[in-house]
């Protein structure tokens, strides 16, 4: 997922370029905004955490674009393409350490695991939006 972060600040467009460029091949993709109960749901692991409610009012601020990837140990390697979850410790050349200002606002989300990665994409899309 592109954040509303990256996506309010113009950078979606080469965020892909950089995906693309990472040898992923684009399976399904859209763009849309999250309710809050949608945000809830995605990030119901969160929900005891103290920053869940900001995390909720952030992904739910403005248009996201999500997308199902793939490529060979595609968890692993798009974890490693996008960076840490804090920017300030993000390896240069990263999305995040490109792109994201802040722990919250972090550009990206990318499935932890393939279990989670199954989940997330049916989260978004039907079996009618995957090519
Ligand atoms: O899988 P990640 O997105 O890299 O990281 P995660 O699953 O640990 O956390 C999910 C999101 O929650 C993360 O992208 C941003 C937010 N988050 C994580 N830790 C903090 C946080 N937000 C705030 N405000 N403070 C945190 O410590």
């Amino acid at each position: 997922m592109i954040k509303p972060d990256a996506v309010r600040n113009g950078h979606a467009g080469a965020i892909l370029n950089d995906i693309i460029a990472g040898g992923f091949t684009v399976v399904a993709m859209k763009y849309t905004r999250l309710s809050e109960e949608n945000a809830g749901a995605f990030y119901a692991v969160h929900k005891a955490r103290p920053f869940f409610g900001e995390l909720v009012e952030f992904m739910t601020s403005g248009p996201i674009v999500a997308a199902i990837l793939e490529k060979e140990n595609a968890v692993e390697e798009f974890r490693k393409l996008i960076g840490a979850t804090d920017p300030a410790k993000a390896e240069p050349g990263t999305i995040r350490n490109k792109y994201a200002k802040s722990i919250e606002a972090n550009a990206v989300h990318g499935s932890d695991s393939d279990e989670n990665a199954e989940i997330e994409g049916n989260f978004f899309f039907s079996q009618f939006e995957r090519f």
